[in-house]
Parts: C-alpha cells; sequence; structure tokens
C-alpha cells in the first residue's frame, strides 16, 4: 500500500509549522474563553467571540506573506489577529479599553484590529463599509507593482450590503489580487442565513468574473488549500476570488446577546461535533505530532501567556485624551481678515476651467494623485468638463472612470489613500452624494479618531451643488450642513477661479479628508483671473470680499456671488454692507466674523440650503452667543423655506432661489432695524 502524503506536507506546512497552527487555534480560543469571563466578572464592559472559527481564521493567514500582504479582518477575526502576529498583551488593552491599546487606544469597540505597520487597516463596526476600502488598497497595490494581496474578512450577513456587492464588482473590473474571505456562521445576530441571503454566496463571484468556492470552514487543510489557490491567481495578477467557509460560532453574538433566544442546544451540540480545534488535535495526535506531554505543555503555555497579558493589559493607564487626533492636521484659524485680498494677476477664466487646470497643476505637481469617478476620463472628462483631459496627459491609471456606485467611488479612494495615494474622486452631483454618507461619515471622517492617529485619509472628494441652474430635485441639491456637522472633515466652498485654485492644491496637501464643493451655478458665472504660479488658500481662511459699516453679509458659494451684485444696489440706497465670503466651512473662521460683526452690530447670513437646521444656524447662533453686547439687531438668516430644493418649473426656481435683489431686501430690513 502506498504511503499517503500528510495534509500538512502536502500543503508546505512542516511538523512544527502544523503544530504552531494548532497553537495559535488554541490561543484564539483560549483568548476567547478569558474575554467571555472577563466580561462576566464585570472587568470588562463588551466582548465578541471567534470560538468554533478558528480554522478559517488561522490557517488562512498561513496562506499569506506577513511580510507584504494587506489584511482587513472584521470583528469576529481574533484567530485572524493572532495568526497575523498581534500579541495577547495588545488585545487584551483593547478589551479593556487602555491607552495603549494600539488598534485605538481605547477609542474603539474590542476586536477591531488595525496597525498600520502590520498593514491592517482600521475597521469600524458598520457591516460592510471594509470590503470597498479593501478594493482599493487592492488597487493600490497593483498600481504599486508589487504582488502583495489583500485578503477582506466578513460574516455572511455583510454579503447583503450594498457596499459588498460594489467591492466585488470593482474587484471584478479590475482584476485586483483581493480574496473576499466570508465567515458563514449560519446566523448575523439573530437571522439565520435562509432569511438573509438568497442563493449560494460563493456562486455570486461567477457574476462578477471571478472564481468563488464553498468549503468546510472548520477544515484547516481545506482552508489552507483553498487561500493557497487564491493566493497564486491573486500574485500572478489574474484577480479575486471569493471564498466561503461554512462554519458556526459557540458564543453568542457578543456579550449582548441572548442566543437561546434564537437557536437550540442541540444544533449547538451538533456543531460542536465538528470542532475545527478538535478536529486538528486529533489529526495532530494521530500524525504523532502531539503526545499528552506536549498537549499539557502547550496547555500551561497558553494559560500563562494568556495569565501575563490580562495582568499587564488590566493594569495599564486609561485613555485621557478624548479630543486627541480628531484630524490629523488641526488647522489654527489665524487672525481675522481686515482688508480684502489683493487680485492675483493671471488669465481671466471661468469656474469651471479654473478647476480643470487646477487638477492638471496638482496632478502634475503630485505624482501619487489619483481622479476617478463616473465618466470622468478621456475626452468627456466629466459631465461638466472638470477632468477633461487628465487620462490623456497622465494615463488611465491616474484618471479613470468608476461604476456607477457612489459608495464604492469613496471607499476606494479611502482604501487607496491607505497604501500611499491621494485620491481625488468626483461624485458627479452633489444630489448623488447620499449613498456614500456611510464611507464618508462613519469610515473617512474617522480614520484618524478611531486608531488613536495612526492612520489618516488623506483624500479630496470633489462635487458640485446647488440650485439656479434648472436643475430641478436631483441636480440641486445643498449638502454642506449634513458634512459640515461631522468632526473629522473639512469641508470648503470656493466661489473664485483663484480661491479654486488655492483651496484645491491646499486641500490636496492636506493630510486630512476634504469635501470640496463646487457652486455650479457659477461655473461659467463666476470669472475672474486664475493666479500665475504657486497659489495656496489656507483652509479656515475667510476672504472678506467688500468693506463696510453698516451691516455683515457672511455668505459662501453662488450666494458669495450675488452678495457682491448686491453691494452697489445697497451703496446706492445708502447702506454700506460688508461681505464676508467664507470658502471654508469647517474649518470655520471665527475671528474673521467675529471682528466685522463687532464693527457693524448686524449681521445677515445667507446660503441657498434650507433655513432649518442649514448651516447658516451655526453662524447665526455663534454670532449671537459669543457678540451678543455689540449687536443692535437679531442675527437674521436668509436661507430657503422648508422645501426639497428645487422644483423644476421656472417660476417656482425662481420664487424660491435668493437674487442679488432679494438679498438688498433682506439687508435693507436689517439695515432699517
Ligand atoms: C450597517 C450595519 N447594520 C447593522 C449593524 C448591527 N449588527 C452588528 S453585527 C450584525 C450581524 C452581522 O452578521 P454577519 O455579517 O453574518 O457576521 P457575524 O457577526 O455573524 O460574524 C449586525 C446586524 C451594524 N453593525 N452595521
Amino acid at each position: 500500500m502506498l504511503e499517503q502524503t500528510p495534509d500538512h506536507r502536502r500543503l508546505g506546512l512542516d511538523d512544527t509549522e502544523v503544530v504552531e497552527m494548532y497553537r495559535l487555534m488554541l490561543m484564539a480560543r483560549r483568548v476567547d474563553d478569558r474575554m467571555w469571563a472577563l466580561q462576566r466578572q464585570g472587568r470588562a464592559a463588551f466582548v465578541l467571540g471567534a470560538s468554533g472559527h478558528e480554522a478559517i481564521q488561522v490557517a488562512s493567514v498561513f496562506a499569506l506573506d506577513r511580510d507584504k500582504d494587506w489584511l482587513l479582518p472584521y470583528y469576529r477575526d481574533m484567530g485572524v489577529a493572532l495568526a497575523w502576529g498581534f500579541d495577547p498583551r495588545e488585545i487584551f488593552l483593547g478589551v479593556f479599553a487602555k491607552k495603549e491599546d494600539p488598534m485605538s487606544g481605547g477609542r474603539q469597540l474590542p476586536s477591531h484590529w488595525s496597525d498600520p505597520d502590520r498593514r491592517v487597516f482600521t475597521q469600524s463596526s458598520v457591516i460592510g463599509t471594509q470590503f470597498p476600502h479593501a478594493a482599493g488598497i487592492a488597487h493600490g497595490l497593483k498600481f504599486g507593482e508589487t504582488d502583495a494581496v489583500t485578503v477582506v474578512y466578513g460574516g455572511e450577513g455583510a454579503t447583503s450590503e450594498g457596499d459588498w456587492h460594489e467591492a466585488m464588482n470593482w474587484a471584478g473590473i479590475h482584476d485586483l489580487p483581493l480574496i473576499f474571505v466570508i465567515e458563514n456562521n449560519q446566523y448575523a445576530i439573530s437571522v439565520p442565513t435562509s432569511e438573509g441571503v438568497a442563493g449560494q454566496i460563493s456562486d455570486r463571484a461567477q457574476g462578477y468574473g471571478f472564481p468563488g468556492h464553498l468549503i468546510d470552514g472548520n477544515d484547516p487543510f481545506e482552508v489552507l488549500e483553498t487561500m493557497q489557490t487564491a493566493v497564486r491567481r491573486a500574485r500572478s495578477g489574474e484577480g479575486p476570488t471569493l471564498i466561503e467557509a461554512e462554519t458556526y460560532r459557540y458564543y453568542a453574538h457578543t456579550s449582548d446577546d441572548n442566543d437561546t433566544l434564537y437557536r437550540t442546544q442541540e444544533e449547538v451540540e451538533t456543531w460542536r461535533k465538528r470542532d475545527p480545534l478538535a478536529k486538528l488535535r486529533q489529526y495532530l495526535i494521530e500524525q504523532r505530532l502531539l503526545t499528552e506531554k506536549q498537549e499539557t505543555d502547550l496547555d500551561e503555555e497558553v494559560v500563562a501567556t494568556l495569565a501575563k497579558a490580562v495582568e499587564a493589559a488590566e493594569t495599564s493607564p486609561d485613555p485621557d485624551e478624548p479630543t486627541s487626533h480628531v484630524y490629523a492636521r488641526l488647522i489654527e484659524v489665524g487672525e481675522a481678515s481686515t482688508t480684502p485680498e489683493p487680485v492675483p494677476a493671471g488669465e481671466r477664466v471661468n469656474l469651471i476651467t479654473a478647476i480643470n487646470r487646477s487638477l492638471h497643476e496638482v496632478m502634475e505637481a503630485h505624482d501619487d494623485t489619483v481622479v476617478f469617478g463616473e465618466d470622468v476620463a478621456r475626452r468627456k472628462g466629466g459631465v461638466f468638463k472638470a477632468t477633461q483631459d487628465l487620462t490623456e496627459r497622465f494615463g488611465s491609471k491616474r484618471c479613470f472612470n468608476t461604476p456607477i456606485a457612489e459608495s464604492s467611488i469613496i471607499g476606494c479612494a479611502i482604501g487607496m489613500a491607505a497604501t500611499g495615494y491621494k485620491v481625488i474622486p468626483e461624485i458627479q452631483f452633489a444630489d448623488y452624494i447620499h449613498p456614500a454618507f456611510d464611507q464618508i461619515v462613519s469610515e473617512a471622517a474617522r480614520i484618524s479618531y478611531r486608531s488613536d492617529g495612526r492612520w489618516n485619509c488623506p483624500i479630496v472628494i470633489r462635487t458640485p451643488y446647488g440650485a439656479g441652474i434648472h436643475g430641478a430635485q436631483y441636480h440641486s441639491q445643498s449638502i454642506e450642513a449634513f458634512y459640515a456637522h461631522v468632526p473629522g472633515l473639512k469641508v470648503v466652498i470656493p466661489s473664485t477661479p483663484a480661491d479654486v485654485k488655492g483651496l484645491l492644491h491646499t486641500a490636496v496637501e492636506d493630510p486630512d479628508p476634504v469635501l470640496f464643493i463646487e457652486p455650479k451655478k457659477l461655473y461659467r458665472l463666476a470669472k475672474g483671473p486664475f493666479p500665475d504660479g504657486e497659489h495656496r488658500v489656507p483652509l479656515g481662511k475667510a476672504a472678506l470680499r467688500h468693506l463696510g459699516d453698516d451691516l455683515t453679509i457672511v455668505a459662501y458659494g453662488a450666494m458669495a456671488h450675488f452678495a457682491m451684485e448686491a453691494v452697489p444696489i445697497l451703496e446706492e440706497l445708502g447702506v454700506s454692507p460688508e461681505v464676508i465670503d467664507l470658502r471654508s466651512l469647517k474649518p470655520l473662521d471665527w475671528p474673521t466674523i467675529e471682528r466685522s460683526v463687532k464693527k457693524t452690530s448686524r449681521a445677515l447670513v445667507l446660503h441657498e440650503d434650507n433655513e432649518f437646521v442649514g448651516y447658516g444656524a451655526e453662524i447665526a447662533a455663534q454670532i449671537a452667543d459669543k457678540t451678543f453686547e455689540w449687536l443692535d439687531a437679531p442675527v437674521k438668516r436668509y436661507g430657503l423655506p422648508d422645501v426639497p430644493l428645487m422644483p423644476y418649473a421656472g417660476s417656482l426656481e425662481h420664487a424660491l432661489y435668493p437674487t442679488p435683489e432679494s438679498i438688498v431686501e433682506r439687508a435693507l430690513e436689517l439695515a432699517k432695524y
């Protein structure tokens, strides 16, 4: 009879390596047991469990190169983290939410893995948002011409999220070196797979043009073999793979969950008979690689390691800086502006030409910049031609079209930025940015804070906004208030060609996510000099457009332009307005507003968004709060009534949209108060 090669040797593991695989699986199981015990003793607030998932988690990592590959494990991936090199002390620092917790400095729930040094990208608790990040990382790695592979993990519940499908699509289009590992543990909290997932997850890969495998996730050798095939495929440039690994979790979903409400003890027992740890142990014993003595020693070593780790972590200091690292670069807003800026020398162009020229300039200046979005490539260059000829000049790697999938446009930008690129994604109209709200607000804006400053997110999201162009309900919206509300984001709205240039350069050089909102009403209306040579406008610096004594008009975007048109009319009527164009909504140049309002004693805050909870409400509140004693009249806002913006009919739009004349009316009322 032929002697069969043992499974582990057939897969390239030597005897020591397969025992190490077992040790890591055992460690994962014991860390879990310890975490849950600590939680029950009231020493840890909240824990998640990996028990049952050890084979898919640990064995999958054995196919990877810890020196170059990238990982995006999800919150259940204790085994992945241990196999990748996180040590138990680091893990327990997270469990106890300590200052030295390398994942988040105590800012995230435990088991939210992150480490730039080990190429583990920061994770949130949002189901599915990691998949576009992984596609962006794999895309960045592909550009970098390494053969590094990215592996992203998630539960089967996550495959119902749009982000998962968008990432699968992106990976398929670009043949990315990306492996999707789906740990199908039969439940998404209490929802059985049959109620949350149509068809077989692994079959879905075919629809996106790459292979999918359904495997026994409790068999470490089947896991390893499938991963090795996927890794070979990815490294050789053939593209992505989806692996659906069937498994089961033995603990409840989290320490807050009562699993007896949705599954039976018999079911749990059935799956315990397929315990991956017991399976590998049995194999090692049969292979004479684990004697009784070795097993006892291993157990004792694991227990001792954990005891030391728990003690070290529990006694380590608590975090004490709740406001640090909100931004990778906190902008110091300078002194108040007292005079209008000198008009720069340069050819007179309109706003859209300025945007196109500025993009050419920044891409020339920074060879790590990448532009992508819907229709942005080649001669078409976007529906407004903002990106025209970027592909011709910089190549299709640096300016390319994306699917119509806004969440992945931003999610992939976040991932690509993690690999060192400065990404400038375009959202075709601000009205269509809403699908990406999660990626902007829950991801991009929080990356610095949630990783305790260890990751940042240098992306500049360009998008045209605003009404006055007969765009109707879905080509007219103002979105700034939603985003200016969000800590971690910087928000700018330039209204002149010079500011477009100055702010775009500054935004691209900034390490934080910047939302660069363009007033499309001004694309062809606003003309001005496009500055020759170097020109920078700092974030957090308003432009004082006109000096006056009777009232301060605070505006931005098209309304700043209209306010300036109102100036000569008001002056003719004997009212002298001062006009501030904010340019930067977040950070806000409060000193310039304060100085002006203290001089004029009257303030009119103007925007084309709805008045209710609009951006102007914040400005008005700050003026009322901080300059009350200087005011001779209530702070006034001029925004739009509570109407979805904007109706299509010219008569309706005209009735709602502010004009220089209607601004004059409001200003006169305020001046007379
Ligand atoms: C977008 C989003 N919706 C809902 C939740 C709440 N939630 C947390 S875990 C979870 C179930 C996830 O199930 P699955 O992806 O199968 O992973 P598992 O926890 O089973 O490993 C839900 C619904 C969330 N975190 N994010």
